[in-house]
């Protein structure tokens, strides 16, 4: 029996340090995502837009940090809500901004570990998101998520505990083309595979991401795509609040899509940043509803057949 899709709406924005990320969820949808799985012949079915009330949590002493407690709220919700989905079906985060990947990527990894399976993370991003509680400059929680799934540093008490965290190894980041120097020097102990733009250009993304799925399948594990809009070229997708010049094309972007696809790996998505407040009618939410068409099956000369 094929999973089906299941859509949940993380309209979270405190994140960031700008409004509009909250109104993301609902851009998906008017984009069509879900007739666009169905056509696909996946089976959707939509949870609709989830919420949290935040409980206070003890202060961190960096100054700048924002938001603390919603981001704690949401990160320990989305574990248990990832964890629950990923059991039967093929759980597809609608943000909201990029710190909604904090509890979800934990929450798989929780999910996995429980199945014997490993968890295997195709990170598409400008931003290696790899900054502690103290490293952060901004304060935006948006930049820590791959720091906190990673189990790279404690930020304890002010985030809950990972329920399980993601081996570094099994992550793979592309599209890097902002790293603060906290965060490279991060990397470089972390583990983690990154590949800048100038890898997408030098090596292109088709031997990047055959390499990330020829890791997958050796080790017999699952896929999670985070998708973050800014990993697009901004000048496709200007809907986010986080844009870098330089980003992917249309073509690699699909490319990377339908190559995760063809490895029938994928198990999960987050769709993240899209900020329909900068988008310009509505471009941005399309683009990203067409790449994730792409990631489950859409192809433009052959009906897909489900694999998974
Ligand atoms: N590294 C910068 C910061 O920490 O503020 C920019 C982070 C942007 C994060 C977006 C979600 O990718
Ligand atoms: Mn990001
Ligand atoms: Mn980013
Ligand atoms: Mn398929």
């Amino acid at each position: 029996m094929e999973r089906s899709c299941i859509l949940v709406g993380v309209p979270v924005q405190a994140g960031t340090g700008r409004r509009g990320c909250d109104m993301g969820p609902n851009a998906y949808r008017a984009a069509g995502l879900a007739e666009a799985l169905a056509d696909l012949g996946h089976g959707v079915v939509d949870r609709g837009n989830l919420a949290v009330t935040p409980s206070a949590v003890p202060a961190h002493p960096n100054p700048a940090i924002r938001n603390l407690a919603e981001v704690a709220a949401w990160t320990r919700h989305l574990a248990d809500i990832a964890h629950a989905e990923a059991a039967e079906g093929v759980p597809i985060f609608l943000g909201g901004d990029h710190s909604l990947s904090a509890g979800t990527m934990t929450g798989l990894a929780r999910r996995a570990r429980e199945e014997g399976r490993e968890l295997f993370v195709l990170w598409l991003d400008a931003h290696p998101d790899m900054h502690t509680l103290a490293t952060t400059t901004s304060g935006n929680l948006h930049g820590v998520p791959m720091a906190y799934a990673a189990g790279i540093a404690d930020f304890a008490p002010h985030l809950p505990a990972p329920p399980a965290t993601l081996e570094p190894e099994n992550v793979c980041q592309i599209g890097l083309r902002s790293v603060d120097p906290a965060e490279r020097e991060a990397l470089r102990r972390s583990g983690i595979c990154v590949h800048d733009m100038r890898d997408v250009d030098e090596i292109g993304i088709a031997p990047l991401v055959r390499r990330f799925v020829e890791r997958v399948v050796a080790a017999d594990g699952i896929v999670h795509v985070s998708l973050d809009v800014d990993f697009l070229d901004p000048a496709i997708a200007p809907g986010v609040g986080t844009t870098v010049p330089g980003g992917a094309t249309f073509r690699e972007a699909h490319l990377a899509m339908e190559m995760l696809h063809d490895s029938g790996r994928v198990r999960s998505l987050d769709l993240v940043e899209l900020n329909p407040f900068l988008d310009e009618r509505g471009r941005t939410a399309t683009l990203m509803v067409d790449l994730a068409a792409s990631l489950f099956g859409r192809r433009v000369l052959d009906r897909p057949t489900p694999s998974f």
